[in-house]
């Protein structure tokens, strides 16, 4: 995983909405996001795998980037899940995500941390991990993305762009054409989740979305390493950013 910094004195006018820019000495930070490809752990969406199997055979087939993201599991048994993500993702080029828990990003050193809109905001999370980590936000509207970006979000994950049985809670889905606004709006990259098929990756991307994340496509598939290999390939075809 890997971070740059894009210090220029350019003086033309940026977005207003890139928060990262300081007027005078124009300063924004432009960390590499180096994967296209999110996945999001749900351990009761393993079709009765082991969650560790399945994250293996993911990684082994060249996924990149992990959220653990089990809102069920208390701190201790989170610490134990996310050592062995961590150990699995070590020899591999991997990127872990802890959603939510600033404190365990820290005491565990992953390599980001996942906030919701209801999480610590942004820049008190910053505070407290500096740059050393990655701060992925989650948005429900283009206002959410526009707001994680204003407030020095690495990435943002927008979604449900498209029906899906994972999260019922969040609504309407809000369709490719929001998706298609949202990505306009901002610099930073938009990943787009809900209901993310391999097809519809090929969609979202040409919508202008960096890359996707998934949570069924991958962990429920019957063969994860023939999904991981597909969904690589749909996301890695089109080159809309
Ligand atoms: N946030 C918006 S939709 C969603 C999350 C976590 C669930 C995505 O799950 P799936 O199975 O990839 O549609």
């Amino acid at each position: 995983m890997s971070r740059c910094y894009l210090l220029t004195a350019q003086h033309s006018k940026l977005p207003t909405h890139n928060s990262q820019l300081i007027t005078q000495n124009i300063f924004f930070r432009m960390p590499s996001i180096d994967f296209r490809l999110y996945l999001v752990t749900d351990r009761h969406q393993t079709q009765g795998r082991p969650l560790l199997s399945v994250l293996a055979r993911f990684i082994d087939a060249g996924g990149t980037a992990i959220q653990v993201r089990e809102r069920d599991l208390n701190t201790g048994q989170l610490m134990a899940l996310l050592q062995d993500v961590q150990c699995l993702a070590r020899s591999a080029r991997m990127t872990v995500f802890i959603n939510d828990r600033v404190d365990l990003a820290t005491t565990m050193n992953t390599d980001g941390v996942h906030l919701r809109e209801t999480s610590l905001p942004v820049p008190a999370v910053r505070d407290v991990v500096g740059s050393s980590h990655l701060i992925g936000v989650s948005a429900h509207s283009i206002d959410g993305v526009v707001q994680a970006e204003c407030q020095g979000a690495d990435f943002v994950v927008l979604g449900p762009i498209y029906e899906t049985p994972s999260k019922r809670g969040y609504g309407q889905p809000l369709g490719l054409a929001m998706l298609e606004r949202a990505c306009h709006r901002v610099n930073i990259p938009v990943f787009a989740i809900g209901g993310i098929s391999i097809a519809r990756a090929r969609e979202v991307r040409s919508a202008g979305a960096f890359g996707v994340a998934v949570i069924s496509a991958i962990l429920a598939a019957a063969d994860v390493a023939v999904a991981t290999h597909e969904m690589l390939n749909a996301v890695a075809e089109t080159t809309t950013r």
